[in-house]
C-alpha cells in the first residue's frame, strides 16, 4: 500500500437537512486521525478543508427536487479537482466528511486515474436515488447513482467524463434501508449487495473474503466508502440517518483488517459523522479507529 497519505477534509452539509455533519472533518481530526496515522509509520499531509459556499435565501426558498443543487454540485467539482492532484502527486487520498453527496467529487477525481475501479459501499443504504425516485430530494441519498452516471447532468459531468464507474465493480455492504426506485435498480444492474440479513447468515469474515476475491485480478484499484450509518447506531450514534440493526464496531474492524491484509484499497473516506447527534465524539473515535485498521494497526 501507497505510505503518502493526503487527508482532505469535506464540511459539507446540504446534501441533506441535519445540520451538524460539516463539522465531521473537525471531529475526526480532534479525535486523533493524524496523531495515529503517524504513530503508524506513515507520511501524512492534512490538506484542510474544501470550502463549500452556503445557499442564498433566495435559493434555498426556489429549491426543487435536488435540495442545493448548484452548491452540491460545486463542492463536489471543487473536491474531484483536488483528490485528481492528490493522485497525480502519487497520494493516498483519505477524504473526510461531511455528508454522502462527496462521494460524487472523490468518486470523479479518483476514477480518472483508474479503468476499472472498484467500490466497496458500506451503509444502511443504497445511495442509489435520483430526482425521480428519492423519497427526500437529498443529493446524500444519491451518489452511488451519480457516479453510474445516472441523475443530473450538473452531477454526473463533473469533471466532464462519465459514468465514473461500472455497476459490475460496485459492492454494498451493511444494506437495510433500500428505497422501492433503488431495489429496482439494483435488479436492473445487477449490483452486488450484502444487506444484513446476509451477513448475518455468511458472517462478515467470508462476506470480506467474497468481496476481496470477487475483486481480485479484476480492478486495478478498489475505493473504500465508508458511511459511518453502515455501523449500529448503538455503536456510531452520531448520523444523521440512522437504521438499527446494523454492522457492529467488531464487524467492522474486521472488515478493515481483511481489507488492509488484501492491499486493494487505494483510495478511502469516511462520511456522515454528526458531532451534534454523537455522544461525546463516539462517532468520530470509531471513524478513527477504522481508519487505523484499515491502515495496518492490529487490535491483538
Ligand atoms: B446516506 C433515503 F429515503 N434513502 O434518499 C433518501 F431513506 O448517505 C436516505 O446513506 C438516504 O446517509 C441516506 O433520502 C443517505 C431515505
Ligand atoms: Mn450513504
Ligand atoms: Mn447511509
Ligand atoms: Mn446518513
Amino acid at each position: 500500500m501507497n505510505k503518502k497519505f493526503s487527508i482532505i477534509g469535506v464540511p459539507m452539509d446540504l446534501g441533506q437537512n441535519r445540520r451538524g455533519v460539516d463539522m465531521g472533518p473537525s471531529a475526526i481530526r480532534y479525535a486523533g486521525v493524524i496523531e495515529k496515522m503517524e504513530r503508524l509509520q506513515y507520511t501524512i499531509e492534512d490538506l484542510g478543508d474544501i470550502q463549500i459556499s452556503r445557499p442564498t435565501r433566495e435559493e434555498v426558498q426556489t429549491r426543487d427536487r435536488l435540495r442545493n443543487l448548484k452548491e452540491v454540485a460545486e463542492g463536489n467539482e471543487a473536491l474531484a479537482r483536488k483528490v485528481d492532484e492528490i493522485i497525480s502527486n502519487g497520494s493516498f487520498p483519505l477524504v473526510l466528511g461531511g455528508d454522502h453527496s462527496i462521494s460524487i467529487g472523490s468518486l470523479a477525481g479518483i476514477s480518472k486515474h483508474y479503468n476499472n475501479l472498484g467500490v466497496i459501499w458500506y451503509d444502511a443504504h443504497a445511495d442509489l436515488n435520483s430526482a425521480d425516485t428519492s423519497p427526500s430530494g437529498n443529493i446524500h441519498g444519491m451518489p452511488l447513482a451519480v457516479s453510474l452516471g445516472i441523475g443530473h447532468e450538473n452531477l454526473i459531468n463533473i469533471l466532464d467524463y462519465q459514468p465514473k464507474i461500472k455497476p459490475e465493480n460496485v459492492v454494498i455492504v451493511g444494506a437495510r434501508s433500500v428505497d422501492d426506485g433503488e431495489r429496482e435498480l439494483i435488479r436492473k444492474t445487477g449490483l452486488k449487495v450484502y444487506t444484513m440479513h446476509e451477513i448475518d447468515r455468511l458472517g462478515m469474515s467470508v462476506v470480506m473474503s467474497e468481496i476481496i476475491s470477487h475483486f481480485k485480478d479484476r480492478v486495478d484499484g478498489v475505493h473504500l466508502s465508508l458511511d459511518l450509518d453502515g455501523l449500529d447506531p448503538i455503536d456510531a450514534p452520531g448520523v444523521g440517518t440512522p437504521v438499527m440493526g446494523g454492522l457492529s464496531y467488531r464487524e467492522s474492524h474486521l472488515a478493515m483488517e481483511m481489507l488492509e491484509e488484501s492491499n486493494l484499497i487505494t483510495s478511502a473516506e469516511f462520511v456522515e459523522v454528526n458531532p451534534i447527534l454523537d455522544e461525546k465524539n463516539k462517532t468520530a473515535a470509531i471513524a478513527v479507529g477504522l481508519i487505523s485498521s484499515l491502515f495496518g494497526e492490529k487490535l491483538k
